[in-house]
């Protein structure tokens, strides 16, 4: 049986998938078919394996159990979930973070080498931010500084994290009273585990509060940090074009593949992969050169900074192994399918793990740190161009298309000249209507790509401006609405604006730490306004979400007053009110709700709604639409 046209959108994924099932090579699509049917009670959010009285269950029909062992009910047993996977979601983030601290402190004292202070201006901007002066010294003196002061960040000494000054006031001391300013980006975390355990928080309105604080230490910290760092050390976004899709390996060439999250890596990797040394070694082994291209996040990075070629999203990353045309796949940590290095032994692809913290079955381990990684980076990319005598036939489905990555906060201000005033007088003209953030993964519960880009679609045709991030901005790239002839799909206020600013009306902003550029932008449009971002005309929205990093990105979007759209339901539906709290009751605390609309025509028209609600309520229009 074939279904692959009912799994992706895509054109190179839906080939994929037909050469996948042809060379009897499993997918996650087969996986998730052998999982169904999937637990309900889990699906409800209704189990619970926290402690070894357990594991228990809340029976959704009310003829069951309906406490656990311990006597939580349907109420702690959801919103106690809900909560441990906006901790996951926030320490993967911040951790990742933590990891470009250590290597600013690193290259701070001389012991990273291949790593390099690239942004002088913002390092010294950012260190402003966390009150160290630049002058009189050395970049690597502030930047010792700085990467000490951050790392305070991430510990108890501080009543507030440093970057919670970005926010508006009115949101800082909204989060002073409601008591969910984040203090310490590993308190929260850890905090949150505490809270969970057995006997400890059972008020299931005390711990979602404490889950958005923990999300808010992501946000505006973990996170934050992570994205401030890379620009400091791998350069500030600038818009670049790039290339994406299957089609962008090269059928003549070695082609590596980066794929995971921290730039630590990929940035090393890229570096040898430029080299004109290893160019020659691979001309020497038959190949025209090296390709070097990027899946995820990791990817997004590469591709923000550099214009790497992008090869796909999540749900790209079994298939594109697939084509039988890559030499080595090197990976980090977070979204990496262990299915990986099944579907590699079946083709000649090496699978590289690089992290001490993330190991894979069938992968070979080339652990890197700052002190080698330069080294490693070489050492991979010798035995990958090795590996091209090892290829057999490939398939490589489709051409690429054009893209435009690279809109940071600083390269969006610059492109308006300097200030977001032009964007505001745009928006308050109505020309834009206002701008959505569309976010987060692939999730083989939607067709692949297809809530991203309708969405995407549908906002832009009726003049809302899109940045996007992660899986979500590389889905919009691959339908071709990241170049500046994409204005060909939206209104004509919106055409108008970004036809004379010659871009695209959809922003890539990044990789997922970096919806924190989003934040940003919001917060200096908040802050021009003279308002909290809670009155502006935006949203959010996650239309294929998988992750628990997911999880806390929508959290703390929405603790930061931003409406926002999931696709797929959260584990929450046992709890009516915990649901309750999060898709109404939150727009009286945090000023912005969560709604949960797997269709994405339908999200459309939620965030329309929203939008035009919020410039009513603005007074930017005389009457309702
Ligand atoms: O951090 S969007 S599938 S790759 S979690 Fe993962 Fe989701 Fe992609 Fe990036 Ni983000
Ligand atoms: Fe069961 Fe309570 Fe233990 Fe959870 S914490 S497993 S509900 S006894």
């Amino acid at each position: 049986m074939t279904h692959h046209h009912n799994y992706t959108i895509t054109k190179d994924g839906q080939l994929l998938i037909k050469k996948m099932e042809s060379d009897q090579v499993e997918t996650v699509w087969d996986r998730h078919a052998a999982q169904q049917p999937q637990c309900g009670f889990c699906d409800l959010g209704l189990s619970c394996r926290i402690c070894a009285m357990g594991p228990c269950r809340v029976d959704p029909f009310g003829e069951g159990p309906q406490q656990g062992v311990c006597g939580a009910d349907a109420d702690i047993i959801v919103a106690r979930n809900l909560c441990r996977m906006i901790a996951a979601g926030a320490a993967a983030h911040s951790d990742h973070g933590r990891d470009l601290v250590e290597v600013l402190a690193e290259v701070a004292e001389n012991k990273a080498p291949g790593y390099a202070i690239t942004d002088t201006e913002k390092l010294n901007r950012v260190a402003a931010e966390y009150g160290i002066a630049a002058d009189g010294k050395t970049p690597e003196q502030v930047a010792g500084e700085l990467a000490h002061a951050m790392q305070e960040d991430f510990g108890t000494r501080k009543k507030e994290l440093a970057l919670v000054t970005r926010a508006p006031e009115k949101r800082q001391q909204l989060w002073r009273k409601l008591n969910i300013m984040p203090r310490g980006i590993d308190r929260e975390t850890s905090e949150a585990m505490h809270r969970t355990h057995m006997g400890v928080d059972n008020g299931w309105q005390s711990l979602l509060l404490h889950g958005l604080r923990n999300a808010l230490s992501d946000g505006w910290g973990g996170s934050m940090i992570a994205t401030e760092v890379s620009d400091i050390l791998f350069g500030t976004p600038k818009p670049a074009p790039t290339k994406v899709n299957a089609g962008v390996l090269k059928a003549d060439q070695v082609n590596v593949v980066v794929h995971g999250h921290n730039p630590v890596v990929s940035e090393m990797v890229m570096a040898a992969c430029q080299d004109p040394e290893m160019t020659k070694l691979a001309e020497e082994k038959g190949a025209k050169g090296i390709n070097l291209c990027g899946l995820c996040c990791t990817g997004n990075e590469l591709l923000m900074r550099h214009g790497i070629p992008m090869a796909g999203n999540h749900l790209m990353t079994e298939l594109i192994i697939a084509t039988g045309a890559i030499e080595m796949m090197i990976v980090d940590y977070q979204c990496i399918m262990p299915a990986l290095s099944k579907v590699a032994a079946c083709y000649h692809t090496k699978m590289i793990s690089t992290s001490d913290k993330a190991r894979f079955p069938g992968m070979e381990h080339v652990e890197f740190h700052p002190d080698n990684a330069r080294k490693k980076a070489y050492d991979v990319v010798k035995a990958a161009i090795e590996n091209f005598a090892n290829r057999g036939e490939t398939y490589i489905p489709v051409e690429p298309l054009d893209a435009v990555g690279g809109f940071s906060v600083e390269a969006v201000v610059g492109a308006l000249g300097g200030t977001p005033e032009p964007l505001l007088d745009a928006i308050k003209a109505g020309k834009i209507r206002g701008a959505a953030g569309i976010v987060g993964c692939n999730n083989p519960k939607i067709k692949h790509d297809y809530g991203h880009v309708t969405l995407t679609k549908r906002l832009i045709e009726n003049d809302i401006l899109v940045v996007d991030t992660g899986c979500a901005a590389v889905a919009t790239a691959k339908a071709g609405f990241k170049v500046a002839d994409a204005i060909s799909h939206a209104g004509p206020g919106l055409k108008e604006v970004c036809g004379s600013l010659g871009i695209p009306p959809v922003l890539h902003f990044g990789s997922c730490v970096d919806n924190v550029r989003i934040l940003v932008l919001a917060a200096a449009l908040a802050n021009a306004l003279g308002t909290d971002i809670s009155d502006l005309p935006l949203a959010g929205a996650a239309p294929e979400w998988y992750s628990e990093k997911a999880v806390s990105i929508g959290a703390y979007v929405v603790a930061s007053g931003i409406y926002t759209v999931l696709g797929p339901m959260p584990p929450i539906a046992g709890s009516m009110n915990v649901v309750e709290l999060l898709t109404k009751g939150l727009g009286e605390v945090v000023g912005a709700t969560f709604a949960v609309e797997p269709d994405p025509e339908k999200a459309a028209v939620l965030i329309r709604g929203h939008i035009e609600n919020q410039r009513r309520k603005l007074g930017l229009d005389a009457t309702e639409v």
